[in-house]
């Protein structure tokens, strides 16, 4: 029996320094296929972001400008606002954490924790670069990592063992501003007391919230020892101020996570259906899914769970967690020229195409994706249009020339119920976010709608059988139908113009009965063939 669920769903917060890439885009997709799949299966679904508009890297660059960051992060806010919406994702609120709510909220949430001891304060040593006159933040230290001792490292975490340490631990470090090596200096500091947590993460990572590979991954922190975690920066620094104090900022890290929060918040605001505390109360019988890259697990596998636990709020239902992405192989750069935004992708190809190939690409796995651009434009000339939109085409020539556009009442009713019984895997699939395996099945479809018409050859029967070119036709058509339906969360502007061409709107509940004695629409180009000639300019 269906049970209808609440669904609250995240992608992690962009940064307000820069613009929406493909990376970001593989996250968004993912998420969005998801979220689209779920409202198609009857859920109440809500897809929430925010942009992360705090931090050092906002305030420099405003100080270089010589403006202030409200501005920058403003403008960057209306950019990524856009190029959502030109990827079809949509988020039923984007936030900012520059917000009201979101100022409240981590208010709430630090006083909250302070009355209940896990707040802890202390004087620390911290690298200052005392030609900038600013302590600085773990981006913009490099050095040695103090675990494998793998040079270049950031003053946060190592990219290649994964270990989250102090930046004052790093060996040989230099700064990034000024080239030249910082000083020790004492500042005094909030620390938020995650040990305190030992016993409730432990139990709560393995309460089923993530993949088996990544509970390993954790289980390793554990033995490493959890840590106190530093929640304040000093001034000059974009952010929240912490009350009674002087000069001194929440982490932009200790404001993002909240962000979903104040986020959701701000839904209810607009949406009176809402209720925010049924939501996120401790019993709360909602369920909140947050898409994340492998690089920010810690944060929201011990840091996340333990605040929430710590203000006695819901936890996360699961934590879902992919790889990253790399393009002909190689980890996109902006130096290396082959750094790709999400404008500029849209200047040399569509949204449905990324989203397709993605798709194809995409498991429960953390392996990181690579988008090749050969394959790329090979996977969907040959899927899209050479198996897929050439499926409607091929049928409805016939359809819309010798049959004023009706579909006969006659199709092959068993070959159709083949068609339908996918329908259990494939929706298997798309739970598990096994959208590669959705692809796969589709494919194995396509393939079998094309033998049927190749077998038939309606383009000979038509001059001595009129009767079954029709049924033959509109059982072609019926198959492109169905594929469509389960290629709708996928890609929605193809679903949306075979909407129109079919007449019909796709939906997962009426698949079953097949479309007969039914008028269609007259065929139009549903989706061009990409030319690899000038796809590859987009990589110099
Ligand atoms: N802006 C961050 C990033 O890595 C993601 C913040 C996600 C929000 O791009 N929070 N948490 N925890
Ligand atoms: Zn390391």
């Amino acid at each position: 029996m269906f049970t209808k669920k609440q669904m609250l769903i995240t992608c992690a917060l962009p940064y307000a320094n820069g613009s929406i890439h493909l990376g970001h885009l593989l996250e968004h997709i993912q998420a969005d296929i998801w979220v689209r799949y779920n409202r198609m299966s009857g859920h109440e679904v809500y897809f929430i972001c925010a942009d992360d508009a705090h931090g050092t890297p906002v305030m420099l660059k405003a100080k270089k400008l010589n403006i202030k960051p409200e501005k920058i992060i403003s403008k960057i806010y209306n950019e990524h606002i856009l190029d959502f919406k030109n990827f079809h994702i949509i988020h039923d609120n984007y936030h900012s954490t520059n917000s009201m709510e979101n100022f409240f909220f981590v208010k709430l949430i630090f006083n909250n924790l302070k009355k209940k001891n896990f707040i802890k304060k202390k004087i620390i040593k911290q690298l200052y670069d005392s030609k900038y006159n600013i302590f600085l933040p773990d981006r913009f230290i490099k050095g040695e990592c103090p675990n494998c001792k793998s040079i270049d490292q950031y003053g946060d975490h190592c990219e290649n063992c994964g270990t989250t340490y102090s930046s004052i631990l790093l060996k040989n470090p230099i700064s990034v501003l000024s080239k030249t090596k910082p000083i020790l200096c004492n500042s005094e500091h909030y620390f938020f007391d995650l040990p305190q947590f030992y016993g409730f993460l432990k139990s709560w990572i393995n309460s089923d919230v993530l993949d088996y590979n990544i509970k390993n991954k954790i289980q390793e922190w554990f033995f490493l020892g959890l840590k106190q975690w530093d929640i304040t920066r000093d001034g000059p620094y974009f952010g929240f101020k912490i009350p009674k104090t002087i000069n001194k900022y929440f982490y932009v890290w200790l404001d993002a996570p909240i962000g979903y929060i104040s986020t959701f918040k701000n839904l209810c605001d607009k949406n009176p259906k809402l209720n925010f505390y049924q939501w996120w109360k401790k019993e709360s019988n909602t369920k909140l899914y947050h898409f994340i890259g492998k690089d920010i697990i810690y944060f929201h596998s011990l840091f996340w769970p333990a605040i929430l636990e710590g203000i006695n709020f819901r936890k996360p239902t699961k934590l879902f967690v992919h790889g990253h992405l790399t393009l002909n192989g190689y980890k996109m750069s902006k130096s290396k020229g082959n750094f790709i935004t999400a404008q500029k992708w849209l200047k040399f190809s569509d949204s449905d195409s990324l989203r397709y190939y993605y798709a194809s690409k995409l498991s429960s796995h953390i392996n990181d994706i690579d988008l090749n651009i050969n394959d790329f434009v090979f996977k969907i000339n040959s899927d899209i249009v050479n198996k897929i939109v050439n499926l409607a085409s091929r049928n409805a020539y016939f359809i819309n020339n010798y049959f004023s556009n009706n579909l006969s009442e006659n199709i092959n009713f068993l070959l159709y119920l083949k068609f339908i019984k996918k329908s259990e895997i494939i929706h298997d699939y798309f739970f598990k976010r096994k959208y590669s395996h959705v692809i796969k099945q589709i494919i194995i479809l396509s393939d079998i709608a094309n033998s049927y018409i190749d077998k038939y050859k309606p383009w000979l029967l038509i001059n001595n059988d009129k009767q079954k070119v029709q049924n033959i036709c509109s059982m072609g058509i019926n198959m492109f139908r169905v594929i469509i339906t389960y290629l709708k969360p996928i890609m929605p502007v193809l679903s949306k113009k075979t909407e129109s061409f079919l007449n019909y709107k796709l939906c997962f509940q009426n698949i079953k009965k097949p479309l007969i004695d039914h008028k269609i629409n007259k065929f139009k180009l549903l989706f061009s063939r990409i030319d690899i000639k000038n796809i590859k300019n987009i990589i110099k």
